[in-house]
């Protein structure tokens, strides 16, 4: 009883293990040397300075007294505390806390930004800028962040905090103002709200034709995508089991004129659960419907319903939904037809036939319900699961099957059968949605894609899930620093010296032909008799030189992603990169009566036109399939080749914990997510440049008054170079631009310092003098 009803379902479409415990990737107690020393600076009397607690926790400390190596801080409930200095971050000034974007802060170390925004998501600010990029912490409850009112505010621009919101306001301006196709980018692990992200970017665009009409339409592809695409996991009531990119077009008036969706990846299930509890009696008669604990697929798991969801309620929006967008009612018919006959698929039993455990299927209500719901004979369906054809020395023979064999050919047919079906599902939703003539070419695409993954044990899913994140992190870093070197380059300063860090070479890594992963992978794929072992050892043999790569003992290697280095167990790679239908089964299929059968058949066959290299074909297991990592490599440049032509915007979702619950900031979890989503390397990039920005004006009016001289007649350039000589900041600490002043990281802060001593002073002479008056 895992709690995790998709693990019963992921064996109806037998399936990839998901999402276990993650490997507590990088503790915060691991400081990291690239943000530099900054902790001397901070410890002094009545400073505020970030200390780590024993539990790895960093809290925000006053120091009282330094003395020696040590200091005495006092923690915010008043307890005192003595550690050693060096031991200590600075913490930005007050005026800093809570600041609505992460640049803004002049220490951007690991405590400063997990301070901040847990400062902000203590007051339900779920938003946070982080430079271009929008960090959105999951609040697991509603915040009165949405709706009409709101959506009006960001249009109006009587509001201009952090928001998706605002993001999808600024892809539709873009839009408009370069005439450039726009695109909003959404990552983060299981469970940080990238689906409920992409819907309120979807709401904020739908809005915008007042409700009706197509953009009704677009906003229901939700609760279908949802029922057929989703299912519970141990991480997520509601976890997405595919990638999706929905690309909204619009015509030349600016308003929504159709969509495109495309979907990646895995794939799974509510709807199974939503046609047991809600098929009305005449469907249920017709499909001969069962409750969801009598099938064995869905009994796996125990777990038949979701806190707070009502299945039967669920079929009925998801059938409304289907009427929205224009899916008939013969259509929704055979849709159903295919879910029911995946779950009485997964009842077919097989009794042994001789004594070398061969097999044929058990004549029975299953086995009679499947074979009507699909349109063949007992006969057919019995072939199919008991039996193969095989060519050997290029003879024809045909091989009975094992139970184990057969068991594992009905569950790829199950599976293969439901994947068919989602695909199709997504077809006719495309087909209804579609802008024809219309379309003025312009587009703002919604990507709402997997996050970089680190478990225990990776495998082959994790091992294509971040590869695909090492493609999207170059673009966001390329995209970054492109914007940073425009706006240096805009107020003429020298960007020479800022520095970069390329994720290239473990692209390469992944990519190089012959000798790269995926290469290696699928040459050894193509082998009969490779393993797991040869597999590995290959890699071993061929990629040692390259240093993101890494060979461990027996099966293992390890890729040092731009994320952090994980470990990948090659078992099962082989297996699941061919991913084999049998011929005999997509013929089986062909021959069908009821009609998506035979349309998946059709499409199975045509889809081989690259199909792998000869060897594989003519060996025992005989599939023209495009092997699976190749596939993915296929969709993945398409969609880097889409997301190219357009500006992006980028959205990072964090969860805040694991329980599902409002209110818990867990610091560690935060950490390691801000790691994985390329946070903390924008702001790490950001601070190899010159991360402060401030106009002449704004600068010269806060310091101006430190000066010894007076320069009340100069112009604010002229001031706020004065005020750089007098307190020797160094010349490498800043650059002077047309109209701001940019600086490194920190510098802001000893300025802030010093005023902050001066006011204090001049405070108190005041005071003095009221008092000596008195
Ligand atoms: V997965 O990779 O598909 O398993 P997602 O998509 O990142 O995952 P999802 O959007 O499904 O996560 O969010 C998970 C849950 O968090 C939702 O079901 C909501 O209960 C909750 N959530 C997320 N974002 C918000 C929000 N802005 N307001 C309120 C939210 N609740
Ligand atoms: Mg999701």
């Amino acid at each position: 009883a895992t709690g995790a009803r998709a693990t019963a379902a992921a064996a109806a479409a037998a399936t990839t293990p998901r999402r276990q415990s993650p490997a507590g990737a990088g503790s915060p107690s691991q400081r990291d040397a690239r943000w530099g020393d900054t902790s001397s600076y901070g410890a002094r009397k009545k400073h505020r300075v970030f200390c780590q607690l024993p539990n790895s926790d960093w809290a925000l400390c006053t120091v009282i007294t330094t003395s020696g190596d040590d200091s005495v801080l006092k923690l915010p409930e008043g307890k005192v505390l003595r550690l050693k200095t060096e031991s200590l971050e600075a913490a930005n000034p007050e005026i800093l806390d809570g600041v609505d974007d992460l640049m803004q802060l002049s220490y951007l170390s690991e405590p400063s930004v997990l301070y901040n925004l847990q400062y902000r998501y203590s007051q339900d600010l779920i938003y946070t800028k982080a430079g271009p990029v929008l960090v959105a912490v999951n609040p697991f409850k509603k915040v009165p962040l949405y709706g009409n009112e709101y959506i009006d505010a960001y249009r109006n621009k009587t509001k201009d905090s952090p928001h998706v919101y605002a993001i999808a306001d600024s892809a539709l301006r873009e839009m408009k103002r370069d005439e450039v196709n726009q695109s909003i980018i959404i990552s983060g692990e299981s469970g940080a709200g990238k689906t409920e992200t992409a819907k309120i970017a979807m709401q904020y665009l739908a809005s915008l034709g007042g409700g009706g009409g197509i953009e009704y339409e677009i906003l229901q592809t939700n609760p279908i995508l949802e029922a057929f695409g989703n299912a519970k996991t141990l991480r997520n009531d509601n976890s997405s089991r595919f990638g999706k990119l929905i690309e909204i077009h619009f015509s030349t008036t600016g308003r929504i004129c159709g969509a495109m969706i495309q979907t990646f990846g895995e794939r799974s299930y509510h709807i199974f659960y939503q046609l047991c509890a809600g098929a009305p009696a005449s469907l249920r008669d017709k499909l001969n419907m069962k409750k969801a604990d009598e099938y064995k697929y869905l009994k796996q798991s125990c777990c038949y319903s979701i806190a707070g969801v009502d299945d039967a309620q669920m079929f009925r929006t998801v059938t409304e939904a289907m009427n929205i967008v224009h899916i008939s009612k013969e259509d929704q018919d055979n849709v159903f037809t295919m879910v029911s006959a995946v779950l009485w698929l997964g009842d077919v039993s097989f009794t042994v036939i001789d004594n070398e455990n061969h097999v044929e299927i058990v004549v029975d209500e299953a086995a009679e319900t499947v074979a009507r719901l699909l349109g063949c004979s007992i006969e057919d369906l019995n072939l199919a699961l008991s039996k193969r054809h095989m060519k050997v020395n290029n003879e024809n023979i045909v091989q009975k099957l094992t139970l184990s064999q057969a068991i594992d050919t009905r569950d790829a047919l199950a599976k293969s059968l439901y994947a068919s079906l989602f695909e199709w599902l997504v077809e006719q939703i495309n087909k209804s949605l579609s802008v024809g003539k219309r379309r003025t070419g312009r587009s703002i695409s919604i990507l709402d894609i997997y996050g970089f993954e680190s478990f225990d044990r990776n495998s082959f899913e994790q091992f294509c899930i971040n590869y695909a994140n090492e493609r999207l992190q170059q673009h966001f870093n390329r995209h970054l620093f492109k914007l940073e070197q425009e706006e240096y380059v805009e107020d003429g300063i020298d960007w020479a010296k800022v520095e970069f860090e390329d994720n290239q070479n473990c692209l390469n890594l992944f990519e190089k032909k012959p000798l790269g992963l995926l290469s290696l992978l699928d040459e050894e794929s193509t082998f009969p008799n490779a393993t797991d072992l040869t597999f590995a050892n290959k890699l071993k043999q061929h990629l040692n030189n390259n240093s993101c790569f890494r060979g461990e003992r027996g099966k293992a290697f390890a890729v040092r992603h731009y994320a952090g280095e994980v470990a990948y167990d090659t078992s099962g790679f082989l297996e699941k990169n061919r991913d084999l239908l049998h011929m005999d089964s997509i013929q089986f299929l062909a021959k069908c009566k009821s009609s998506l059968p035979q349309m998946f058949a059709s499409k199975m066959l045509s889809q081989s036109d690259n199909p792998l290299p000869v060897p594989y074909r003519n060996s025992a297991a005989d599939s023209q399939k495009l092997s699976v990592a190749m596939k993915f490599k296929g969709q993945l440049f398409q969609l880097m080749q889409r997301l190219e032509s357009t500006t992006p915007h980028f959205i990072r979702c964090i969860k805040p914990n694991n329980l599902q619950l409002p209110a818990i900031y867990e610091q560690g979890l935060v950490l390691q997510q801000l790691k994985c989503c390329g946070v903390l390397e924008v702001v790490r990039i950001s601070r190899s440049g010159y991360p402060t920005r401030m106009t002449h004006q704004k600068f010269a009016r806060r310091y101006g008054f430190l000066l010894l001289e007076d320069v009340a007649s100069q112009d604010p350039l002229s001031v706020s170079v004065a005020i750089l000589h007098q307190f020797n900041i160094l010349p490498e600490m800043y650059q002077v631009g047309y109209t701001k002043l940019f600086f490194r990281t920190g510098q802001i802060g000893k300025l802030e310092d010093t005023r902050n001593r001066t006011l204090h002073v001049i405070r108190g002479e005041n005071a003095r003098k009221m008092y000596s008056s008195l």
